[in-house]
C-alpha cells in the first residue's frame, strides 16, 4: 500500500469518503439499513478487534446483526468513535499488513452516564445476543469460580439492582426486564479467557439473579443461553505507530485504530440455536467440543504468554518477539509446551496439539507485532489461575514434575517485588495486597513464597499445601533471584 503524506487528513467518520486511499476494505453494505441485535459489553481494542470484524463481515449478508457497544466505566471508546459514527480502522499485521474500516458498531454508550439508553438496548426485542469482554476481572468470581458476593461491585449490585455497576448486574437487570415483558433471554457469550467462561457466568448470573427475584432465577436456569467460547487474536494495544501508519494508509484520520494478528479464531458451542446470527458463514467454529479448543488455548497460549511476559521482563526484554528471540526464553516456551502443558490437553477432534504449539510459536515471531511484555504482565492474580495452575494441578495429579511450571509463578513473584520497590504501578485488581505482600518480603525464599501462597483469592488451598508444588515454586524463585 502506498504511504501518503498528508499534513491534515480528514476524519474518518463516513464510508465511501472519497479520500479513503484505494485498497482500503470498507463496509460494502448500507450502514443505514443496519439493525442493532448485539449489545457488547466492554468494547475494548480486543471486541474491536475480533468480535465486531466477524459481525462486519456478516452485515454484507445480514442487516439485523450491528452492534450497540456499551463501556461500563469508561468514556475513550465513546469519545473516540461516536464523532466517527461508530467507524474505525483495523490493521491486521501479517507479511502485507492490510486496513480495514470496520463498520459494525453503530451505537456507543457509556453505562453510567445513560443506563435507561442501555436497559433500552437490553430490553429491546431485536436484541438477540449480549457478548462480553470485560477481562477476567470483570466477571467478580472468587477463587473457587464462583460468583464473588463480597466484590465491592456486586455488593452495590444487590443492594441496588436496578441501578448496576458490574457486567453481571447489567446483565440480570436486562433479563429481568425481557422476564418481565414476555420476551426470551438473550443468548449471554462470554468472549473472554477463562476456563468454561459462558458456565461460569450463567453460574454467576443465576447466583445473582437468585438474590433478586427467585423465579427470575429459574427463568433464566431454564431458558438463558450462555454458550462456552474460545477466542484467538493477538491484539497489541493502539500505538503512535499504528495512528500513523493507518494515516498513511487510508489517508484519513482516527482517532482510535486497533491492529491485531492477521491469525483470528472464534470457537463457540453449537447451543445457541436457529435465531443465532449465522456465524458460521463468517469463520465461526461452531462446535460442541469447545472445551477441548478452550483449554488449549488457555493453557498453551495464553499460559506460556504469561511465561514470556513475567520471565522476559526479568531478563530485560521489552516485547513478546524479543522475548522469544532470547534462546533461554525460546527453549523455557518449546519444552513447557510439549513436556509440560501437551500431556495435560486431550485434544479436540481435528487439532493436532503439537502443530497447534508450533503455529502459536510461530505467531509468537511474528516480526510485525510489537507485543509488550507489560501488557500481558496486567492482572496476573486473575490470569495465572487460569493460564498456569489448572495445568499445574493436572500435572501433580499424573505425579508429573511441576518445577518448569513453577517458573512463571516465581517469576510472578519478583516481578511484583521488582514493581513495588521501584513503586511502578501494579495493575491488578489485587494491586494492594500484592504491595503489601512484596513489601513483607526480605529474599529469604521460604518466607517470601509463603508470603505470595498466602493470597488465598489466586492459589486454591490444596495447592498451598502440595509439597512438591511449594518445593517447585521455591526452587525456581531462588534460581531467579
Ligand atoms: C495475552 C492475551 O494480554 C494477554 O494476557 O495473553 O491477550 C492474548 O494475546 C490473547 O488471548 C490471544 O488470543
Amino acid at each position: 500500500m502506498t504511504a501518503m503524506p498528508l499534513s491534515s487528513p480528514l476524519r474518518l467518520c463516513a464510508t465511501s469518503s472519497p479520500a479513503a486511499l484505494p485498497g482500503v476494505f470498507q463496509p460494502d453494505y448500507d450502514r443505514d439499513r443496519v439493525s442493532i441485535g448485539i449489545v457488547h459489553l466492554g468494547p475494548g481494542a480486543f471486541h474491536r478487534a475480533h468480535q465486531a470484524f466477524y459481525f462486519d463481515q456478516l452485515l454484507a449478508q445480514d442487516p439485523r446483526w450491528g452492534i450497540c457497544a456499551v463501556s461500563l466505566k469508561s468514556t475513550g471508546v465513546r469519545d473516540a468513535l461516536a464523532p466517527q459514527n461508530g467507524l474505525y480502522t483495523l490493521a491486521q499485521l501479517d507479511d502485507q499488513t492490510t486496513f480495514r474500516i470496520v463498520g459494525s458498531i453503530v451505537e456507543v454508550l457509556v453505562a453510567p452516564e445513560d443506563p435507561p439508553a442501555v436497559f433500552a438496548r437490553l430490553a429491546s426485542p431485536m436484541t438477540r445476543m449480549v457478548t462480553l469482554t470485560v477481562t477476567e476481572k470483570g466477571y467478580c468470581l472468587s477463587q473457587e469460580g464462583s460468583l464473588d458476593q463480597a466484590h465491592p461491585d456486586i455488593r452495590h449490585d444487590l443492594a441496588n439492582p436496578r441501578d448496576p455497576v458490574s457486567a453481571i448486574g447489567y446483565l440480570v437487570e436486562g433479563l429481568r426486564r425481557r422476564f418481565l415483558a414476555g420476551l426470551p433471554p438473550y443468548a449471554v457469550v462470554a468472549c473472554d479467557n477463562l476456563a468454561d467462561n459462558g458456565w461460569r457466568l450463567k453460574a454467576a448470573v443465576i447466583a445473582f439473579a437468585t438474590k433478586v427475584d427467585s423465579e427470575l432465577a429459574a427463568w433464566i436456569d431454564v431458558n438463558g443461553c450462555f454458550p462456552r467460547t474460545m477466542v484467538d487474536s493477538i491484539t497489541p494495544a493502539t500505538d503512535d505507530a499504528l495512528r500513523e501508519r493507518t494515516v498513511a494508509a487510508t489517508g484519513l484520520d482516527d482517532a482510535w485504530p486497533v491492529q491485531r494478528e492477521a491469525f483470528t479464531q472464534w470457537v463457540i458451542e453449537d447451543v445457541l440455536g436457529p435465531h443465532a446470527p449465522d456465524l458460521a458463514s463468517v469463520g465461526v467454529t461452531l462446535t460442541d467440543d469447545v472445551r477441548g479448543f478452550e483449554r488449549a488455548k488457555l493453557r498453551l497460549l495464553n499460559g506460556v504468554h504469561s511465561t514470556l511476559a513475567y520471565a522476559g521482563i526479568l531478563r530485560g526484554h521489552v516485547t513478546v518477539f524479543e522475548a522469544m528471540n532470547d534462546p533461554i526464553l525460546a527453549k523455557l516456551a518449546e519444552d513447557m509446551m510439549a513436556l509440560d502443558i501437551i500431556p495435560t490437553l486431550i485434544a479436540p477432534r481435528g487439532l493436532d496439539l503439537g502443530l497447534y504449539a508450533e503455529a502459536i510459536l510461530k505467531r509468537f515471531r511474528n516480526p510485525e507485532i510489537r507485543h509488550l511484555l507489560a501488557q500481558i504482565a496486567w492482572d496476573g492474580s486473575q490470569k495465572l489461575p487460569f493460564r498456569i495452575l489448572g495445568t499445574i494441578a493436572d500435572a501433580l495429579d499424573a505425579g508429573h514434575s511441576v518445577e518448569r511450571l513453577a517458573i512463571p509463578l516465581a517469576a510472578w513473584m519478583h516481578f511484583v517485588r521488582r514493581q513495588a520497590a521501584a513503586g511502578t504501578a501494579i495493575i491488578d485488581p489485587l494491586a494492594d495486597q500484592l504491595v503489601a505482600v512484596a513489601k513483607s518480603c526480605s529474599n529469604e525464599t521460604q518466607a517470601d513464597v509463603a508470603a505470595f501462597l498466602a493470597l488465598n483469592t489466586v492459589f486454591p488451598a490444596d495447592l498451598q499445601s502440595n509439597e512438591a508444588f511449594v518445593a517447585a515454586i521455591e526452587k525456581a524463585y531462588s534460581a531467579l533471584t
